[in-house]
């Protein structure tokens, strides 16, 4: 795996529903992000915080809040991504809310695209985020992302990073899913995204999810996590703006991120939508933490390899 990590902080609330996913990079920090990583032998260089317009708090405008700030951010994050990734290194996005998927998918893919490398995204979510103007029940574009970079959405975003669509659905894994709209479910199956939802979990387990969401995952394979915080559990996450019961366990949590980290693969990361404002004593951003470690080889494995 790349060893030299680029923390990317996007302080904005811009997409959310709620505000206070803009203090998420700092609460990040403070939760010691950068010494962790470090504690593993990965070298760390925290590039600060992008800038971009403030949030209006404005209600929908033709099926959209906030289109254009919203666009802003995406190509600031964009470019600065697709710059770490360029040059050889592994860009963590510290969020801001899960809107600023476009800018960072869109990157990742254009990297693959010239360097002929096969992108595989895994979305830990509780939410599809497959939403478009006519489908949305509150115009909130983290609502959005994946059918943004699918190619269903506004130009303004779907044209970040040149080439529309962005991304195309198989390439994508949606694990820990329990919350989609009724319209948004519709065309998430016209789209045949695949989707590994908590009713899968339950039945399944997380360690055949994880077999099958890893699939295909091989030598030539970039692999990108977009890790909205409220895909855990409120129980242990609560400072999340969307909280949605019967997620992962702290123990389903740790075998995701362990058995990604198996993988060696692992070019990109997005961790998104934390909320420093509905926390508690700074708890979730530590469990985010924690969970980062393990996605980057943190090993508490007491058998012989
Ligand atoms: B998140 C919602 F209606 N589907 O579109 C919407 F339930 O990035 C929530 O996954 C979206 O946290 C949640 O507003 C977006 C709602
Ligand atoms: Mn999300
Ligand atoms: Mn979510
Ligand atoms: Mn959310």
């Amino acid at each position: 795996m790349q060893l030299d990590i680029s923390l990317i902080g996007v302080p904005t609330d811009i997409g959310a529903g709620a505000r206070g996913a803009s203090m998420g990079p700092e609460a990040l920090r403070v939760a010691g992000l950068a010494a962790v990583l470090e504690s593993h032998g990965l070298r760390v260089t925290d590039r600060g915080n992008l800038n971009g317009p403030a949030n209006p708090w404005l209600p929908p405008i033709e099926g959209y809040r906030h289109l254009a700030e919203v666009a802003a951010w995406n190509q600031a994050l964009h470019t600065a991504m697709h710059a770490e990734l360029r040059q050889g290194r592994l860009p963590i996005v510290l969020g801001g809310d899960h809107c600023l998927g476009i800018g960072s998918i869109s990157a990742v893919a254009r990297h693959c695209r010239e360097t002929g490398k096969k992108l595989r995204v895994l979305w830990l979510d509780a939410h599809a985020d497959f939403n478009t103007a006519s489908l949305t029940p509150s115009g909130n574009i983290h609502g959005m992302p994946v059918a943004v970079l699918c190619g269903h959405g506004p130009e303004p975003l779907t044209g970040i990073g040149g080439q529309t669509p962005a991304i195309t659905a198989d390439v994508v894994r949606q694990i820990g899913i329990r919350s989609v709209d009724a319209g948004e479910k519709r065309l998430v199956h016209e789209a045949g995204l695949e989707v590994f939802d908590m009713r899968y979990i339950d039945e399944m387990g997380m360690r055949h999810t994880m077999e099958q969401a890893l699939l295909g995952v091989d030598e030539n394979t970039h692999l990108h996590v977009s890790f909205d915080v409220d895909f855990l559990d409120p129980e242990i996450a609560p400072g999340v703006g969307t909280t949605i019961p019967g997620g992962p366990t702290y123990r389903e949590a740790q075998l995701c991120m362990e058995m990604i980290a198996d993988t060696g693969r692992l070019a990109s990361l997005d961790v998104m939508e934390l909320n420093p404002a509905l926390d508690v004593r700074n708890r979730t951003a530590e469990l985010a933490v924690d969970l980062i470690e393990s996605l980057f080889g943190k090993s508490t494995l007491m058998r012989k390899k």
